[in-house]
């Protein structure tokens, strides 16, 4: 049967054999482990660190639904990722009304004022690139949305470590971005080789970042 398929198709059947040999399905996955610190050599959190494959294509977009919510007169999280397409909530869960509002060329918007219990409808991030947030009745109130061609990518906990697991071996430029950058630095770039062996990624920035303003 398949004798007969390879000698009536032959092109259709090199074509079936290349797919079977390269799905991303047989790739081998790997681990990469992260470590962020600041020019101090102090563990910094909230970095947003992000895997580009050379050479290799970005696998189907995922569109993904995040939650940044007000809670106690700030945005919550204070730093999120996104893949772009992705979905974007904005729940109130104060006392008191909140606003939302962008004026980033990625994804400008505005949610007007709006009561405790109140979900607005989701945000689409169609775009890549830097999203500020901000509220204009509490002038502290920041959040930051990084919306992201890539679907690699993760975000350094408090010990200033992330990890990605199941990336496809291979090269990838690899990023790394705070939101003290905001969107007039560029991020910090790697070329990194990931295969079973990877060592640690390590990135030190060249600032101290800023307290997060609060009321
Ligand atoms: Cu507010």
């Amino acid at each position: 049967m398949k004798l007969l398929f390879m000698q009536k198709f032959p092109a259709l059947f090199a074509l079936a054999m290349t797919l079977a040999v390269s799905s991303p399905m047989q790739a081998h996955a790997a681990k990469l482990n992260f470590q962020a610190v600041d020019k101090n050599g102090n563990a910094m959190s909230d970095v947003v660190v992000y895997a580009t494959p050379i050479g290799m294509p970005l696998p189907p977009s995922e569109k993904t639904e995040a939650t940044i919510s007000q809670n106690d007169m700030q945005f919550s999280p204070y730093v999120t990722a996104i893949h772009t397409g992705s979905q974007v909530k904005f729940p109130n869960y104060d006392k008191m009304e909140h606003h939302v509002k962008s004026f980033s060329a990625a994804k400008e918007f505005e949610i007007k004022t709006y009561e405790r219990g109140v979900v607005p409808p989701p945000v689409i991030f169609d775009k890549p690139g830097i999203v500020i947030v901000y509220c204009l009745l509490h002038n502290w109130m920041r959040a930051y949305v990084l919306v992201l061609d890539t679907p690699y990518f993760v975000k350094t906990d408090q010990s200033g470590t992330a990890m990605l697991d199941k990336l496809p071996e291979g090269n990838y430029e690899v990023k790394a971005w705070h939101p003290n950058m905001g969107s007039i630095k560029p991020p910090l770039s790697q070329t990194v080789k990931v295969s079973d062996q990877s060592a640690p990624v390590k990135w030190q920035f060249d600032f101290v970042p800023a307290p997060r303003k609060s009321k």
